[in-house]
């Protein structure tokens, strides 16, 4: 399959065009092009005021300071309003129209793939786009921008929080079971735009290796994934992922 005149990248468009199995697993990177900061940049760009988000993403901050919080969530909801999918979105969502088995994986939860048109979505961390209250455990989508009040309450008067997976919580076990199932026994795996460092998202690509999967990573830089990756293309998610999904002649 490979020659020796052929790029890494083009192997895997090889490998990609004959795959009928493939699973794409995305993280903060995939959205950058679109304008959402990723949240472990080398110069800081994860920081929000001075907060780091393990700092607010998880349950303690939360019980701590809502208003704090929710002021952090309601910066991304109104930044993410403004931020449309970009080229690699658009070439996932290609992507599942052409395999025949095919998910999506992600980590994020800025609703990006979705509005590329991308519908076998497992989303592992939840969304920016729905609340859950504290009081009745009534999940909602809620798309308002900007919130009417900070905390947002429910109906019943009850505390909403965003229905996000935060750091000492569990993930939402059907999204996370599918997620290494259809890895584990997928012929391609795509890593796009992640640090890798978070579990057990990070585990996926990891076992799926183990299983046979052929892992593909796509990254600015190396992560911890790199050594356990079959190919490892270096650039922006925009620019290589629909190269590898228009196929290189
Ligand atoms: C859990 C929601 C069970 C918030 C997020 C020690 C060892 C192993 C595990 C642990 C440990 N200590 C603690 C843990 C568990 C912990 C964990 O993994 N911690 C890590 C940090 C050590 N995990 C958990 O707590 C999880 N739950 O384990 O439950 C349990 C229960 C109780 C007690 C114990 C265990 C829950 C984790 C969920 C965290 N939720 N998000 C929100 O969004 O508001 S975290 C956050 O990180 C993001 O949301 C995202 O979902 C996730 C991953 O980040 P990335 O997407 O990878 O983004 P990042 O910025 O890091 O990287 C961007 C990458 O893109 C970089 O590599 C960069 O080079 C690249 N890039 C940039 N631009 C581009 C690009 N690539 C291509 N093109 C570009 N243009
Ligand atoms: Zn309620």
């Amino acid at each position: 399959m490979s020659s020796d005149t052929a790029t890494p990248l083009e192997d895997v468009a090889v490998r990609l065009r004959a795959a009928r199995r493939v699973v794409a697993l995305t993280g903060a990177g995939v959205s950058a092009e679109s304008g959402v900061p990723t949240f472990r940049g080398s110069s800081g760009e994860g920081l929000w005021e001075k907060f780091r988000p393990e700092d607010l993403a998880n349950p303690d901050a939360f019980a701590r300071d809502p208003a704090l919080v929710w002021r952090w969530y309601a910066w991304r909801r109104e930044l993410v309003a403004g931020c449309r999918p970009n080229p690699a979105h658009d070439a996932l969502a290609a992507l599942e129209r052409r395999v025949p088995e095919f998910l999506l994986v992600t980590q994020n939860v800025d609703g990006l793939h979705a509005s590329a048109g991308s519908q076998r979505i497992a989303e592992l961390h939840g969304s920016l786009w729905r609340t859950r209250c504290l009081g009745c455990g009534a999940i909602a989508e809620d798309r308002r921008v900007p919130l009417p009040e900070l905390p947002p309450r429910c109906g019943c008067g009850g505390l909403l929080r965003p229905d996000i997976v935060w750091f000492g919580e569990s993930l939402p076990e059907a999204e996370l079971v599918r997620g290494f199932e259809t890895a584990a026994v997928a012929e391609v795996v795509l890593v796009i735009g992640t640090s890798s460092i978070v579990y057990p998202a990070a585990a996926i690509p990891q076992h799926a290796a183990r299983s046979g999967a052929f892992v593909v990573e796509i990254n600015l830089e190396p992560t911890p994934l790199t050594p356990h990756a079959g190919a490892f293309l270096s650039g922006p998610a925009a620019v290589i992922v629909p190269q590898l999904v228009g196929g290189v002649s």
